[in-house]
């Protein structure tokens, strides 16, 4: 019984926090791949000497060559460009599809049969940029963003109450942007909805600084943006993959139909397993949401349209 190889594309700050995770979770033998000589293999060699304090039997290895990434069963895939000060996400495309495509060609070549988490931005155009690129399955091309814009909303519950992180539970759908969609209705702690619990003014200021959490540390750190709790939101869907845990978490799914929309990757509730997205699940929303849902809709098929494959 072989572990699974999971490979990083992208070795940078999100790409090291993912395989220093995954290797020290022993989720599965590590590839770091990046284009930058010796940088990855550097990133590895130093985890791989860490591995024995972690505990984690192994193999943590970098490489510039796509050949190095021959036969993983998991990508997660950072490579591109992250924002700075005064830049939107969007502000990324052009740089990110051209890489986006070279990527998705040297995964298709290298590990045709993995399941595949994009991280990079734009997101909901690079994960849609990756599967028409590459041909995958739709089950086997998800993207990272609503974990992430969740776990936000999670945290800055749990803050305003004093409560554990690991009793608030919520769902951020729609774009990775400033038009994503956090669902106040089905935000609970531990199956209090917070609305019985917070005055609506104070959701509202949650809600708002759910959706600019992203730019609030870009502002901060200047250089770069956020790259641990990226990680950590990637590592999450990896690990239901690599489990087959069946998580009901929002991710980036191809919609077919779902939510009235065909032909886009927006965030939605999925069961995460094995199978990769083993299905959608479709939530009732009410008036508020369907506006905003559609309003998100409307942005992701306006920069998923400038595209040119
Ligand atoms: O929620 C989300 N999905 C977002 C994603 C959350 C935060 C950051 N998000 C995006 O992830 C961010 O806007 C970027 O587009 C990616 C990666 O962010 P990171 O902070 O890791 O950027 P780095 O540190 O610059 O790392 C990017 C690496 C870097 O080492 C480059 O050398 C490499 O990508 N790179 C490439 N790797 C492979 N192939 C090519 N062509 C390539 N070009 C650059």
């Amino acid at each position: 019984m072989t572990r699974p190889k999971i490979a990083m594309i992208g070795a940078g700050n999100i790409g090291g926090v993912l395989a220093e995770q995954a290797a020290y979770r022993e989720l599965g033998d590590v590839v770091l791949f990046d284009v930058v000589e010796g940088m990855p293999q550097g990133k590895a060699l130093d985890m791989a000497e860490g591995a024995p304090i972690a505990g984690a039997d192994v193999s943590i290895t970098g490489v510039n060559d796509y050949s190095g990434i021959a036969g993983a069963d998991l990508v997660i895939i950072t490579a591109g460009l992250a924002r700075k000060p005064g830049m939107s996400r969007d502000d990324l495309l052009n740089t990110n599809l051209a890489i986006m495509k070279q990527v998705a060609e040297g995964v298709r070549d290298n590990a045709p049969d993995a399941t595949v988490i994009v991280v990079s931005n734009p997101l909901d155009a690079m994960v849609y940029t990756f599967k028409e690129v590459s041909g995958f399955p739709k089950n086997r091309v998800v993207g990272m963003a609503g974990v992430l814009d969740s776990a936000r909303f999670r945290a800055f519950v749990a803050w305003e109450l004093g409560v554990s992180v690991r009793d608030v539970t919520a769902m951020v759908l729609g774009g990775h942007g400033d038009t994503m969609v956090p669902l106040v209705r089905y935000c609970t702690v531990n199956g209090i909805p917070i609305t019985k619990l917070i005055d609506a003014d104070k959701i509202d200021a949650i809600v708002e600084r759910t959706k600019g959490a992203g730019g609030e540390v870009v502002g901060l750190l200047k250089t770069g943006s956020a790259f641990v709790s990226p990680a950590m939101s990637a590592i999450e869907m990896a690990e239901a993959i690599l489990r087959d845990q069946k998580r009901v978490l929002a991710c980036a799914c191809l919609c077919e139909g779902e939510y009235g929309v065909s032909g886009l990757y927006l965030g939605v509730p999925c069961v995460l397993g094995a199978g990769g997205v083993e299905r959608i699940i479709e939530l009732e929303l009410d008036e508020s949401e369907r506006k905003a849902f559609d309003a998100s809709v409307d942005h992701v098929r306006t920069l998923v349209d400038s595209i040119e494959l």
